[in-house]
């Protein structure tokens, strides 16, 4: 009995200093595995006498239960102190900064943000957004537009040609965006109301052109549109877009093949310091051209004149995102120069809504 007594000493002592899960499921084997101390002892009531195993077999059982309460207890106290220390080792900082990725690194061209804020403020007066191809024919780009063939304004375009094709046809590069409303026109019934961003091209290179540059144009073609309606959605226009709460607009007769009238729109500003403020000051600046669409033009169309329309505007994109985010020089837009995009480039993820502001 004192052999029982020192050996259920051995086996608590030795479950008491058990330092994890490992070391304690190595002192259960050692004593209630197959071919433990207890259950050797266990094997062992077989050989007893009947009154032997009365007062072994007790004792014995007696001190598996111990063994098995004490090492389950120990048990959870290890489970609960791992737990702990995994706790304390994994914990996170909520707080700390995400860590940058490409989306943080990136940046918008300038000239993508003034589409994206200029395509908000029409969507916000019920415009979709049309687009079309970069090389047009001839047709689409002047003869659907009312420039007569052989008429000089085709020549101001400084166009570029490609090679005749197989048939004789030379194509172009579109010299404003306005085939995309022809195409717009063929295809639709009205009431229309598009706007066209995209890329346009003119054999002109000096220090205010570019071969490539920006144009967005508007069409709004229905049974009633007039030009007082043309004048509040370009009044409200430039409103959102240059963000003041007031602005002032004169609008010149011109002339363009494609409207009659044609007005082109000027906007008053300061030009007196480093900045432009629009909405006082005495300068003007032109901003757009526009007008009410030819009937020709809409006969083109295949749509009837005495019944349809509407009226056209178009401004070049690149000229007013210098105004409006103070870059001076225009050839800097195009150099993709990474240390440009990085002073005048937009965060990818702040995009322009009306709601949150144009330019953040
Ligand atoms: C400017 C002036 C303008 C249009 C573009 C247009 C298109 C069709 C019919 C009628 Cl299909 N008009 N577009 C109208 C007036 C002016 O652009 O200064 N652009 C940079």
């Amino acid at each position: 009995m004192t052999e029982l007594s020192s050996l259920e000493n051995e086996i608590l002592a030795a479950i008491a200093a058990a330092g994890d899960e490992a070391a304690l499921e190595a002192v259960r084997v050692a004593a209630l595995g197959k071919k433990g101390s207890v259950s050797e002892r266990m094997k062992s009531l077989g050989a007893m006498s009947a009154e032997e195993r009365k007062v072994w077999g007790p004792a014995l059982n007696g001190l598996k239960d111990k063994i098995g309460t004490a090492i389950a207890e120990r048990r959870t106290v290890l489970k609960e102190a791992s737990l702990d220390a995994r706790l304390a080792e994994e914990r996170v900082d909520v707080t700390l900064p995400v860590r940058p990725g490409p989306a943080d690194r990136g940046r918008i061209h300038p000239i993508s943000q003034v589409m994206d804020e200029i395509a908000e403020i029409f969507a916000d007066m019920g415009f979709r957004i049309a687009e079309g191809p970069d090389v047009e024919t001839d047709y689409y780009n002047f003869t659907a537009l009312n420039f007569p063939v052989g008429h000089p304004a085709r020549e101001m375009h400084d166009t570029f040609f490609f090679h005749p094709d197989e048939a004789g046809e030379r194509k172009l590069l579109r010299t404003h965006t306005s085939p995309v409303q022809i195409h717009t026109m063929e295809a639709e019934k009205p009431p229309i109301r598009v706007v066209i961003p995209g890329r346009t091209y003119r054999c002109d290179s000096d220090q205010t052109h570019t071969p490539m540059f920006h144009q967005l144009e508007g069409l709004v073609i229905d049974e009633q549109s007039h030009i007082g309606h043309m004048k509040w959605v370009l009044m409200e226009f430039c409103r959102a877009f240059f963000e003041v709460d007031h602005v002032e607009m004169r609008f010149r007769p011109s002339f363009f093949p494609f409207t009659e009238p044609s007005l082109e729109v000027d906007i008053r500003c300061d030009r007196r310091g480093n900045e432009i403020r629009f909405g006082e000051g005495d300068d003007w600046l032109e901003i757009l051209g526009c007008g009410m669409v030819h009937p020709n033009v809409l006969r083109n169309c295949g749509l009837d004149p005495d019944r349809y329309q509407g009226y056209a505007w178009g401004m070049g994109i690149d000229r007013i995102a210098m105004l409006k985010y103070g870059m001076p020089d225009l050839r800097a837009f195009f150099d993709a120069d990474v240390r440009w995009i990085n002073h005048y480039g937009f965060r990818p993820l702040d995009l322009p809504t009306l709601a949150g502001g144009l330019s953040g």
